[in-house]
């Protein structure tokens, strides 16, 4: 048995799943009732769960993380502009460009990688309409300096809290900074829904306008009112969330001792910078990137050791998304010079709640070996 496990691959992450009867207990009346999506009961109940969970008061599931944040942009009625990060998935640029928006690229800050808020101001013009940072890897963008601008300015702010499930942030839930946040339920997150997402927000008329977008626009069966997709959350996937809602802290925990086993066999080895967690934010241990600077093995040199020894880390977020094929004459990855410098030697190690600590320390070898 042993020997099987050190012959499996080992990638970036690996979904958490719960107990197999628990689900198959959990669906049993999906069978019963014939009802599988469209807002069925159990998204009902996973959404109620959810406010509770991440302290909002107005939450609306969705399908994906990627279309809960087209459909926030859509429901705000954003124009013209949008200034954003572009250390990021694919997702956020692409939705503020799916909404025929503009993105603005502004650079991101070299400790913990999120939006510089010093940058912000200079990139507003009279066609700016909101503000969208990511809340990179979980750690938290400079909430109060966007706000006071957002204020300042009257713009809008959304944020992108893929990575940021179930955390605070002063004993704020994170849910609740700015306009809105999107969060991403995907099976490589700290919580799953298989596929799934949420918009939490504070204006509560934005709730039934959400509603209505992710089925299609449909208000009633005798109205259409807005030029909506489908988008809604089905219920095998609100089964699952339900699930792991239910071991949430287990799954948190398991993650924040791996995330210290590599801190301790790190720490202190030249020309990597690890990640830090900043003061009042409770972690959730998403994610584990390292920028490898000075090291005696390059990023490069690195992935080829560790890939060779069946172990699979990512280069999360290379490349930048301004720097995209499908953006090449749009957009200048040199205006966002710090985000370029970190996506050209960031590397996210494996990370998963049931990733052994003999696991961990074997990357940590290879990782300070220096052949
Ligand atoms: N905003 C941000 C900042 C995001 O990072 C994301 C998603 C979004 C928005 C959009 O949210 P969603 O629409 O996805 O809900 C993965 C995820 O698919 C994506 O959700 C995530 N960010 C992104 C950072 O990572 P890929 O292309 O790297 O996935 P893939 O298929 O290479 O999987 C990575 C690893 O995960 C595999 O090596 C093994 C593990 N895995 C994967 C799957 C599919 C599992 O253990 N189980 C699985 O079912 O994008």
């Amino acid at each position: 048995m042993k020997e099987k496990q050190q012959e499996d691959p080992i990638l970036v992450t690996r979904s958490s799943l719960p107990p197999f009867e628990e689900f198959v207990e959990t669906i049993r009346p999906i069978w019963e009732s014939h009802w599988l999506t469209n807002m069925g009961a159990y998204h009902q109940e996973l959404e109620a769960r959810l406010k509770e969970y991440l302290g909002t008061e107005n939450l609306v599931l969705f399908v994906n993380g990627h279309m809960a944040l087209e459909m926030v942009i859509q429901a705000m009625e954003l124009t013209g502009e949008v200034i954003t990060t572009p250390f990021t998935f694919a997702s956020t640029t692409h939705a503020i460009v799916r909404n025929g928006l503009t993105p603005v690229f502004c650079d991101v800050n070299p400790d913990d990688y999120t939006m510089d808020a010093d940058k912000i101001e200079s990139l507003i013009t009279e066609r700016t309409s909101a503000i969208l940072p990511v809340h990179v890897y979980g750690n938290v963008c400079d909430v109060d300096k966007i706000a006071a601008i957002a204020k300042k300015h009257n713009l809008k702010v959304i944020y992108d809290a893929a990575h940021t499930f179930g955390e605070t942030y002063h004993g704020q839930g994170i849910a609740t900074f700015g306009d809105a946040s999107i969060f991403s339920f995907h099976a490589t997150k700290v919580f799953n829904t298989i596929e799934g997402g949420a918009v939490a927000f504070g204006e509560q008329w934005m709730e039934h306008r959400l509603n209505c977008l992710k089925n299609f626009g449909i208000v009633d069966q005798d109205h259409v009112v807005w030029v909506g997709g489908n988008a809604k959350m089905n219920e095998f996937q609100a089964a699952m969330g339900l699930c792991n809602l239910n071991h949430i802290e287990e799954e948190i925990a398991k993650r924040k001792r791996v995330t210290q086993r590599y801190l301790e066999n790190l720490d202190g080895m030249k020309g990597v910078k690890l990640p830090t967690i900043k003061e009042g934010l409770s972690s959730n241990y998403a994610y584990f990137p390292v920028i490898f600077d000075g090291c005696s093995l390059t990023r490069a040199q690195v992935y080829e050791k560790l890939t060779g020894e069946n172990i699979f880390p990512r280069k999360y977020f290379y490349p930048l998304t301004n720097d995209f094929d499908c953006y090449k004459g749009h957009f200048d990855a040199g205006s966002t010079p710090i985000a370029k410098y970190l996506a050209d030697r960031v590397m996210t190690l494996p990370l998963y709640a049931d990733l052994e600590l003999e696991a961990v320390d074997r990357i940590c070898r290879l990782i300070r070996e220096e052949t």
